[in-house]
């Protein structure tokens, strides 16, 4: 089935082997938004390489090489500087979208900057990257440099779309000196300061351009943490996310930037004769991870060239952040892990706010789980429905008036004897017995007369007295000056229905 809704405890491995969900789901785990018990599933969107949606930014401005064209060389060859960057030439230009391209055919491309040709004024640069959406890390990001790593950066992130930053990690070959920390790995972390954040020397170090390349922000380690070296404990992880104070937001983020603080120096010193051998390039950012949407959603799409969750169990925004209008009988609350392995989904409920969910007929309105539906409660003048937006049986809609109008539905008042139900249909036309006609079913077909236990009167049982004269059996026809019981009146209006009077009936007992 789709859209595909992961259970939690293959949260890490799909990143591992990004199975399709729908084959690898079992039965008994079913999506989101389709089935019974569709509510009570963890929705989360599938992980995706987040490297496709970003958008780069680089300072300072004219950081990027080739504007005037430049020449480098590498550290592996630090004595043959005919290696140039010309931002005019397609071959020869290292523009930022480089690190966010899909290489194909083995072929590395990259961003590059200017060399440190203005030493000992230092080389720096950021690197920011935006989703304009909060996104959660579900494994390492992994930052590919190309002719060495830094010596000295720091990871940031923002979780407001770039208005506030913090550090995520710290990157020196001596952190100590670099940023007056001392160095740490993740090993070094335990449950309880695992959102610390540290200063790591593992991936600054000098070990030769070709062989490590890649700096890392651990965050399948920090999982292991709680989930096993194999993750294979994912319960744990998500029993934490649930319980433990900010650990959901730390690997939350909706902007990363990297500051490089100081290039590789293949050494111990900078060479001051040297320095077109001294610069950034990064070949690729690997960020993979998952849009937040709150447990509310299953998928994520770009719209609007934003990324936004296909919000469900009646909640909106572009992270399903709140409940839908209509919906806001209790507040908004996330949806949660726990319990195992099912989680909650922690719907937004229905709530009439206006005249408009129910028509202006009812103020209460009730929210089936099992069918995601809501229907208006008690609907009230003689309306019905699930937005009280038809009439009652015995009512029809009288279209001259609008739909919220009290008075919409009107009685049928189908004569009792005349018709052969007591509904109409939508025009207000009852169903007639052979031989009655008009809208109520009150009139005779002319060659027609009222008959059997309908029949006012009759000549045989004198029931007209006083010289009256019985007609149609229907009514009396009196002589001038006699009134009385056997000598019925018109009806008055609102009575009974006209055409056959109704009250006289009373006469023959
Ligand atoms: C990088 O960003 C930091 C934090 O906003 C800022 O202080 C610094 O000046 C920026 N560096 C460059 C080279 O733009
Ligand atoms: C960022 O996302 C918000 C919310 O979806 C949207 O209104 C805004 O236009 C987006 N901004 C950019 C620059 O894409
Ligand atoms: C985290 O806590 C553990 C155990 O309490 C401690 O050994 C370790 O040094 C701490 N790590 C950091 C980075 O503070
Ligand atoms: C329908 O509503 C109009 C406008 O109020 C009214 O004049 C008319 O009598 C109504 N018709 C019925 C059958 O009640
Ligand atoms: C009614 O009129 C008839 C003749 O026209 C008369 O015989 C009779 O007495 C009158 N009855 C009454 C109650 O006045
Ligand atoms: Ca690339």
């Amino acid at each position: 089935m789709s859209p595909p809704c992961w259970p939690p405890h293959i949260f890490i491995l799909l990143i591992i082997s990004l199975p399709l969900c729908s084959s690898q789901l079992s039965s008994s785990f079913d999506t989101c938004s389709s089935g019974p018990g569709w509510q009570f599933f963890p929705c989360l969107p599938p992980p995706t390489n987040m490297k496709e949606f970003m958008q780069i930014r680089v300072d300072p401005p004219g950081i990027t090489c080739g504007n005037p064209p430049e020449r480098f060389c590498t550290l592996e060859n630090p004595y043959l500087c005919s290696d140039e960057c010309d931002a005019s030439s397609p071959d020869l230009s290292h523009p930022p979208q480089l690190m966010g391209d899909r290489e194909r055919g083995g072929l590395i491309t990259y961003w590059q900057t200017i060399t440190w040709s203005r030493y000992p004024e230092p080389l720096l640069a950021n690197i920011t990257l935006s989703w304009n959406k909060s996104l959660e890390v579900v494994d390492d990001i992994i930052i590919t440099f190309e002719y060495g790593r830094p010596t000295s950066m720091v990871l940031e992130k923002s979780m407001d779309k770039g208005a506030t930053w913090q550090p995520y990690q710290y990157y020196a070959d001596d952190c100590l000196e670099a940023f007056g920390m001392s160095p740490k790995q993740v090993s070094d972390l335990a449950p309880t300061n695992l959102t610390r954040v540290i200063c790591t020397e593992k991936y600054s170090r000098w070990v030769g351009a070709k062989e490590e390349k890649n700096v890392v922000f651990e965050v399948r380690a920090r999982f292991g943490v709680f989930a096993g070296p194999k993750l294979i404990n994912m319960d744990a992880l998500y029993i934490r996310m649930e319980t433990m104070k900010g650990l959901r937001d730390f690997f939350t983020f909706s902007n990363l930037r990297l500051r490089l603080l100081r290039p590789a120096l293949g050494g111990t010193y900078v060479q001051r004769e040297n320095l077109l051998k001294y610069f950034y390039a990064i070949s690729n950012i690997d960020v993979p991870a998952r849009c937040k949407c709150n447990l509310h959603a299953s998928k994520c799409v770009l719209r609007d060239a934003t990324l936004q969750c296909e919000c469900e169990h009646n909640t909106g925004g572009q992270d399903c952040q709140r409940c839908r209008g209509g919906f806001r009988s209790r507040s908004w609350r996330p949806g949660s892990f726990l319990p195992l392995p099912r989680g909650t989904a922690n719907t937004c409920i229905c709530a009439v706010s206006g005249n408009c969910e129910c028509n202006g007929h009812s103020n209460r309105c009730s929210y089936i789980d099992f069918i995601n539906v809501v229907t208006c409660v008690s609907c009230k003048h003689n309306t019905r429905g699930q937005s009280c937006q038809y009439c009652r049986l015995g009512y029809y809609r009288n279209i001259s008036l609008p739909l919220d109008d009290d008075n919409t539905c009107v009685e049928c008042d189908c004569d009792p004897d005349g018709s052969a139900s007591p509904h109409c249909s939508d025009s207000g036309l009852c169903r007639c017995k052979p031989g009655a006609t008009g809208r109520r079913c009150d009139s005779c077909l002319s060659g027609f007369t009222w008959r059997g236990g309908g029949n006012v009167c009759d000549t045989e049982r004198l029931i007209c007295q006083n010289g009256g004269t019985c007609l149609d059996f229907q009514r009396c026809v009196c002589p001038e000056n006699s009134t009385g019981k056997s000598t019925p009146r018109p009806r008055s209006p609102g009575q009974a229905p006209r055409g056959r009077p109704r009250v006289q009936l009373k006469l023959k007992t």
